[in-house]
């Protein structure tokens, strides 16, 4: 794609002349027996290639006489073919990459020396992500040797950086999403009620993603009662009870670009008035939080402004006694916002940098609240713009009027 080939180039014209490029897709990672984990793709190298695949090298040079863009794949294996299927064939792979040279990896250790000395290269620039299990760069590094005379340098900020910044196309990838995640969670809806398990209802959802062939962003959470105060919790094995509130944080995720959506419903359809107390003040987090979104200011004011809110409401309901910081600790301890794109908790948004516009974030207050059984976090996918913010995933269902409704059409 159009896209791909458009990344490439922004990033070659950042890098310094007489550099090479070595980006590696992943490999697979061995699970139990014969037994392999699911593949994901390594999310900077797809970024830049749209391909999909393990053991796939992304090799780019820099070089004022000629530049250089080849990807490397593995050679087709016969007996592999009939047991897992065929690996990316050479077509397939210039097709989704535009990259005209796709060769095999046997050429590869041969093909970098012969353009670090043709070419006399000076630098290498490898995306060297610190995860102890995936130094992809450090062990490309390792493997070819001559590679070690060169100057390292790093690549990974500079694409991260990139992916902060998202084009069009991927605001529509994970517009498209969010609105598969809308569909699911009205799945749940409609079969929601009291004595239901947790793991039913994310059946619904997953029904909803299988049927539109996409995968899931992250594991769902589906938290009823009082589970719903463990901010992970990912079991879904307890059955809900009447008037208890039920927790979902969950999302699809198109081409490989991310949902995160938390929505937090009485299992019967009916707010309680402490339910409905709390729900309204984490609702009005969100939207203060929301509100103040526009290009300059940083996630660390956002989530300042969540405690802020809290602060005086916790107060207000009888939460806390001292409108302390502290206290509001107490309930909510996680932040507001992350940012969203190929990965749910993005890249290339830190914590006291300024947003930009095209940055998308999460905003997601909650509250946890132990001894009264209840936990709500409200989360939405908010696109910064130019003079503000739009809420990307602002047709799913949210306010209480909203909900009660919809529960009291269902019973009609
Ligand atoms: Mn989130």
């Amino acid at each position: 794609m159009i896209f791909h080939k458009k990344k490439r180039s922004e990033l070659l014209a950042q890098i310094e002349d007489k550099s090479i490029v070595l980006l590696s897709s992943g490999t697979l990672i061995k699970k139990s027996a014969d037994e392999n984990y699911p593949f994901s793709v390594n999310r900077n190298f797809y970024y830049l290639t749209g391909v999909d695949e393990a053991d796939v090298i992304l090799l780019m040079i820099k070089n004022k006489e000629q530049n250089v863009q080849e990807l490397y794949i593995k050679k087709p294996d016969l007996m592999m073919e009939k047991w897992v299927g065929k690996t990316i064939s050479k077509e397939e792979a210039k097709t989704r990459s535009m990259i005209d040279n796709v060769l095999y990896l046997d050429e590869l250790s041969h093909n970098i020396e012969e353009y670090v000395k043709n070419y006399g290269l000076k630098n290498v620039y490898i995306d060297d992500e610190s995860n102890e299990l995936f130094r992809l760069g450090q062990n490309l590094l390792k493997k070819f040797s001559v590679l070690k005379r060169l100057h390292q340098a790093d690549i990974y900020h500079m694409i991260t950086k990139m992916r902060a910044i998202k084009t069009e196309e991927e605001i529509e990838a994970i517009k498209k999403a969010i609105s598969i995640t809308d569909k699911g969670i009205n799945r749940m809806l409609d079969v929601m009620q009291t004595g239901i398990y947790e793991n039913e209802l994310e059946a619904y959802f997953d029904h909803e993603l299988k049927d539109q062939n996409v995968k899931r962003a992250f594991t769902t959470i589906a938290a009823g009662g009082n589970r719903a105060t463990v901010l992970h919790y990912i079991d879904n094995d307890q059955v809900i009870n009447d008037n208890e509130m039920v927790l979902f944080d969950l999302g699809a995720a198109y081409k490989h670009y991310c949902a995160d959506i938390s929505r937090t419903f009485p299992i019967n359809g009916v707010f309680t008035p402490r339910q409905k107390e709390i729900y309204e003040v984490v609702l009005l987090a969100q939207k203060n939080v929301i509100a103040a979104i526009k290009p300059g200011v940083t996630l660390a004011q956002l989530q300042d402004i969540t405690v802020e809110t809290y602060r005086k409401e916790l107060k207000r309901i009888g939460l806390i006694e001292a409108d302390s910081i502290e206290s509001v600790r107490k309930y909510y301890y996680h932040g507001v916002s992350h940012s969203l794109g190929l990965d749910t908790h993005d890249v290339g948004i830190d914590r006291d940098e300024p947003l930009r516009s095209g940055n998308i974030i999460t905003v997601e207050p909650g509250l946890y609240i132990e001894e009264e059984q209840i936990g709500i976090r409200i989360e939405d996918d908010v696109l910064v713009t130019d003079d503000g913010a739009t809420v990307l995933s602002d047709m799913i269902i949210k306010e209480i009027i909203d909900i009660e409704n919809y529960f009291r059409k269902k019973k009609v």
